[in-house]
């Protein structure tokens, strides 16, 4: 079998291989988090930039643990495949951009060299919401984060995301080179006013100077970031191999979908992101406020729901019509805590979402979009319950993906089949779980209680009742039922 590489770039058909020179392009930007959303997404768009307009824009990327993609990479020039999986079939494109990655769990220094170098313009981010560190409702970092705390005690030597920052921009001011613009593309609300917090609020604790400077000359432009990207499989690179007739170790998976609206805030340049159909707006709240209530609001709905019910993939889920009714439920009611926005029709992004939801060439597991609930469920779900209820609006599509939430919490579905709780904040969920066992009151009381995660309002009777008796009817008739009854109440339905 004759691997993907630089060497064999030539036997791909015309429309796959990248349509430049990858090796003639220089690095312009680091980009902390490896994933497979990276690779599908802004390595994506760089590579579709560096064909219009060329530019010293490759990608430095870094794994912050792992060190499996890196390994895969590596003999392959860092060169992969990237599938677009639709309606009309399978499409294979070869993606150049990534210009070097490193494992920064074997060779942590070589991120900062690479941080320090004047020739990275821009710093991306993918490093999920748990990495950070952040204390958000102080605008802060929360220096009990394990890696916060490792790094504030050595902070030349960081191996988490807000140390790395700052260290990496210590170095920049000392010797005397302009900061990088710092990208967040993670699903965060704020995103880039949330990082600057943090990364100010670390660098307040180790070097105050160093905190006043980054106000003074770091840009933190705020991006919403979507396309829809499972974990690879073995499948995965078994049709990258048919498709290409390269093999390739790091082949990946997505929809034809992307989008990505970013704050136009780049001191040093960027690449022609817009190349690819990246929009520039002055402010990016409303557009990421959007997507993670509607796309991302409606995903943890479904994730819970089906760890629960037994449905493996996103894909399954929505073929249970009572499900993607409230999938379609839920959609309607954040739409109604969403202003204007130029250019979107909210009723076609929706439509749009439930059919990327279905797409049946992705394979998107509901486990994969049921970790970590306490960092996602604030922005996704409770704010906009907060909203539509003192807007007077109805509480139970809320309601009905919290009481998911709990449920899933107590770590066994429907056949009594147990699974991990992939939380951050795993032992005090089970804790509470523990404690109140399966009485709906009591779970719900005691998860409510669970510091700092749901706001007042909501522990307050009126939601607290209505998640309360969605809870009770989910663990006395089990999931799949309560979703067909909650689908078929008049007083809740589809409005
Ligand atoms: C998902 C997201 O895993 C999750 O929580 O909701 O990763 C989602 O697939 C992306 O945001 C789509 O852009």
């Amino acid at each position: 079998m004759t691997r993907l590489s630089a060497a064999t770039l030539g036997r791909l058909a015309k429309e796959v291989a990248p349509a430049y020179v990858p090796a003639e392009h220089g690095i312009g930007i680091l980009h902390l988090g490896l994933g497979a959303f990276h690779r599908s997404h802004q390595a994506a768009y760089t590579d579709a930039a560096l064909a219009r307009q060329g530019g010293d824009w490759r990608i430095a990327a870094v794994s912050l643990r792992s060190t499996g993609t890196v390994d895969a990479l590596a003999p392959q020039d860092n060169l992969f495949t990237l599938i677009e999986s639709g309606a009309d079939g399978l499409h294979p494109r070869v993606i150049g951009s990534l210009g070097r990655t490193i494992a920064a769990a074997r060779t942590p220094e070589a991120v900062l060299d690479v941080f320090a170098d004047p020739a990275i313009r821009i710093v991306t981010l993918t490093v999920t919401e748990k990495a950070y560190g952040f204390d958000r409702a102080n605008r802060d970092c929360d220096p009990e984060h394990a890696d916060v705390a490792a790094d504030l005690a050595d902070p030349r030597a960081p191996r988490g995301v807000l140390g790395i920052l700052t260290e990496g921009v210590r170095r920049r001011r000392d010797a005397g080179h302009p900061a990088p613009a710092i990208l967040c593309c993670d699903n965060l609300p704020e995103n880039g006013r949330l990082l600057r917090a943090g990364v100010i609020g670390f660098a307040r604790r180790v070097d105050p100077d160093l905190a006043d400077w980054i106000e003074a000359h770091v840009a933190f432009p705020s991006s919403m970031v979507d396309r829809i990207t499972p974990a690879a499989t073995a499948e995965t690179l078994a049709r990258a191999h048919g498709l290409t007739g390269l093999e390739d170790a790091a082949a990946i998976e997505t929809e034809p979908f992307a989008q990505w609206v970013i704050e136009d805030e780049f001191p040093q340049g960027r690449p022609a992101w817009e190349a690819a159909g990246a929009i520039f707006v002055p402010d990016v709240t409303p557009y990421e406020k959007m997507k993670l209530r509607m796309l991302n609001g409606a995903h943890s709905l479904i994730a819970y729901a089906s760890v629960v019910a037994g449905h493996e993939y996103v894909r399954d889920a929505m073929a249970d019509p009572a499900l993607a009714a409230l999938a379609d439920r839920q959609m309607r009611a954040v739409a109604r805590t969403l202003g204007p926005l130029r250019d979107i029709d909210l009723d076609t992004y929706r439509a749009d979402l439930l059919a990327r939801f279905a797409n049946p060439g992705i394979a998107h597991q509901t486990r994969q979009i049921a970790m970590d609930g306490t960092e996602k469920l604030p922005q996704r779900i409770f704010e906009p319950a907060v909203e539509a209820l003192k807007a007077g609006d109805d509480p139970a599509p809320y309601a009905f993906a919290t009481a998911a939430w709990m449920r899933y919490c107590l770590g066994k579905d429907d056949t009594g089949a147990e699974y991990p709780l992939n939380d951050p904040r795993a032992g005090a969920l089970q804790d509470a779980a523990r404690r109140a066992g399966y009485g709906a009151g009591d779970l719900c009381q005691a998860l409510m209680a669970v510091p700092g995660l749901f706001p007042e309002t909501l522990r307050e009777s009126v939601f607290r009742a209505a998640v309360t008796e969605r809870l009770a009817s989910v663990l006395s008739i089990g999931m799949a039922a309560a979703i067909r009854n909650e689908a078929r109440d008049p007083a809740s339905g589809p409005g």
